[in-house]
């Protein structure tokens, strides 16, 4: 032992005799995560970018401090803690989970405004390290300023909301914590199947606390992005499941694009004839024009997407987490003898469905399980049934699409003129409302990155902050963030950081006087549209329908900085989109739209219907519901 010892002079054991370095927590915490590195394929790149927040007591003179001492990490103030993991979000979903933001707020609302966020991040699987400050662990001067009392404990505090949607969630309590704890947020965050938010809690008192920190700490560390691969023996089942499908499909996922395996799936599909559906996280895994891409599939699909899900008998979901809007509430699939393999990275998803489980990296099985498949091709009159669909829902795109001269102009037409005048690699970037559903249906992704919908969370307000971190991960993109009155109403105000920060991107926020979205599932659950509307209260009746509420949209935006376009008809709002494109600070397109010209859906999504009512519309809605209730499946 100690002859191994002397020729390895640089291993320690006593931790007495260590070379340290004396740093606050908050120093500590931004030193470390400066010298973290993700590599994938043999390109290596720093994994954070910088962090995202807003200071209060919990974090200014810690994390606060510990910023401004290091200015290559970048820090950037937002206006809302939420906003701020919404931008991290889309920087990490934009760089296919290769980089990263930090999120910092104070103690008290400024953490539990990071809820919604950390949930929209773990959902998604994308990865964003929140650092919300602490109530004192010290104790003695509490309850302070935002601390949540509890008489059955002092170890509770408003972090713990924070606890289930993180996927890692500690509290530094001691500063010598921070040793174990950021290398396990670390592995949390870089892991493709466990990523998600990773909350560290750290006291205000322990973030200003110093401590001999080990060198070693501050290391350059790269962590490898593995490709694993599948087990031989379930592959080669797989293999052999293909060879006898008749009618196989795939359901491209989110897991398609995060892999950057979208070449080898074109390749595998090339060679075996096999159908791709897309969903919402996983559309750009093919050109929309590819004959063998029958583009959305589910609840928002397309006739094409949602025909063959219901005849096939293999489904090969890759990098699909199978939500209720993928498999139309479990009625998508119909054919008695359906059987499913995923590919998947995370073992949870391999394993839905009853599937065959392909527990692997996207890129690395699709290759594998090319290499297994000999000559196997599907039927060449299922070929050309999945081309004829393509090219049939295009042309349906294209009359759509088509201006039809009235006023307000439809959504579609909306879509059609942005999509028209975007350029291949340009970012559509949307969340929630009435567009997802169009736009999943019917925006043409010419380019695997075109298309970002944060369609796992939804979350009214994510595209206007999200714009910032699509354009902060691809500065050379053009970014469409397509957005609703009701969804820029609850968070426009990171347009101001926006402006601070020099960062451009466009905003076209479709103005249609309330929720279309919700308006017409109301509506489908037989209440009418309650409470939808933007509209003032009429006193008689005591409904919102006397007439719209004169919000200033153009106002409102050219009011937080941004250059700001009225668009009238598709015409203006081709003139606008052209001078958009060519300002160079942040730009909002105001453009109204009918609230009730919507396309038709081609399956269902579940919503529950009251059981009993008396109103006559709800009793009829409820009766579809049984209806549409009995073709629901269990995948066992
Ligand atoms: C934070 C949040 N609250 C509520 C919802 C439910 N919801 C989904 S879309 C929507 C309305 C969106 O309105 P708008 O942006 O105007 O889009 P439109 O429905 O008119 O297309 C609501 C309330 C949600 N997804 N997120
Ligand atoms: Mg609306």
């Amino acid at each position: 032992m100690k002859r191994w010892l002397s020729l390895n002079q640089k291993v320690v054991f006593n931790s007495e005799k260590m070379e340290t370095k004396r740093l606050t927590v908050g120093q500590a915490v931004v030193e470390f995560l400066q010298q973290q590195y993700v590599e994938r394929d043999g390109v290596s790149q720093p994994f954070f970018a910088g962090c995202l927040g807003i200071f209060g007591h919990g974090n200014v003179a810690g994390i606060g401090q510990a910023l401004q001492q290091n200015p290559n990490f970048k820090y950037i103030l937002t206006r809302n803690e939420q906003a701020s993991v919404h931008i991290a979000i889309a920087y990490a979903k934009m760089k296919n989970r290769m980089g990263a933001w930090v999120c910092t707020s104070s103690i008290g609302p400024g953490a539990t405004n990071m809820v919604t966020g950390a949930a929209c991040a773990t959902i998604n699987r994308l990865p964003v390290l929140l650092i919300p400050g602490d109530i004192f662990a010290r104790r003695n001067v509490a309850p302070v300023l935002q601390q949540l009392e509890s008489a059955s404990s002092q170890d509770v505090s408003v972090n713990d909301c924070l606890k289930p949607v993180s996927k890692y969630w500690d509290r530094i309590n001691r500063p010598e914590q921070l040793i174990t704890a950021l290398p396990e947020a670390m592995r949390v965050m870089v892991s493709p199947s466990e990523t998600g938010a990773v909350t560290l809690a750290i006291p205000q008192d322990v973030q200003a606390e110093a401590y001999d920190y080990p060198i070693s700490l501050f290391q350059k560390k790269v962590w490898r992005i593995a490709r694993p691969r599948p087990d031989i023996s379930s592959l080669i089942d797989a293999a052999k499941l293909i060879h006898a499908s008749k009618k196989p499909m795939i359901v491209a996922g989110g897991g398609v694009i995060y892999s950057e395996a979208t070449d080898v799936l074109r390749l595998f599909v090339d060679t075996t004839g096999i159908p791709v559906t897309e969903t919402f996280a996983g559309k750009g895994s093919l050109p929309y024009n590819h004959p063998f891409n029958l583009g959305a599939i589910g609840a928002t699909g397309t006739p094409g997407a949602n025909k063959i899900s219901e005849v096939s008998d293999l489904v090969i979901g890759i990098g699909t987490r199978y939500s209720d809007f993928t498999t139309a509430s479990k009625t998508a699939f119909q054919n008695p003898d359906v059987k499913f393999i995923n590919i998947n990275v995370a073992e949870f998803d391999s394993f839905k469905h009853g599937a065959l489980p392909l527990t692997s990296d996207a890129k690395e099985c699709i290759e594998e399980l090319i290499g297994l498949l000999d000559d196997y091709r599907t039927e060449k009159s299922y070929q050309q049934e999945v081309a004829d669909l393509n090219s049939d829902w295009d042309k349906y795109i294209t009359s759509v699409y088509k201006a039809k001269g009235e006023l307000p102009v439809s959504q579609v037409e909306v879509v059609g003129a942005v999509n028209e005048f975007s350029a291949p690699t340009d970012v559509l970037l949307c969340a929630a409302g009435s567009l997802p559903g169009d736009l999943h249906k019917l925006w043409r992704t010419r380019d695997p990155k075109g298309f970002h919908l944060e369609y796992g969370y939804s979350t009214m307000g994510y595209e206007c902050a999200a714009g910032i971190g699509a354009k902060l991960a691809c500065p050379n993109r053009e970014i469409w963030v397509m957005v609703g009155d009701g969804n820029y109403l609850m968070m426009n105000n990171e347009i101001v950081t926006s402006i601070q920060e020099g960062i451009k991107y466009n905003i076209i926020l479709l103005n249609n006087n309330g929720y279309g979205s919700i308006g017409a599932l109301s509506q489908s659950v037989g209440s009418q549209r309650f409470g939808t509307r933007y509209q003032f209260r009429d006193q008689e009746t005591g409904t919102l329908s006397a007439g719209n509420l004169p919000v200033d949209y153009v106002q409102n935006a050219r009011s937080l900085g941004a250059h700001v376009i009225e668009a009238t008809d598709i015409a203006s709002l081709k003139v606008a989109l052209e001078e958009a494109k060519q300002q160079t600070k942040t730009t909002v397109i105001v453009i109204e739209t009918d609230l009730y010209k919507g396309i038709p859906g081609y399956a269902w999504w579940e919503v529950a219907v009251a059981e009993v009512s008396e109103m006559e519309t709800v009793q009829e809605a409820y009766k579809i519901y049984r209806e549409k209730k009995t073709k629901q499946r269990y995948f066992l």
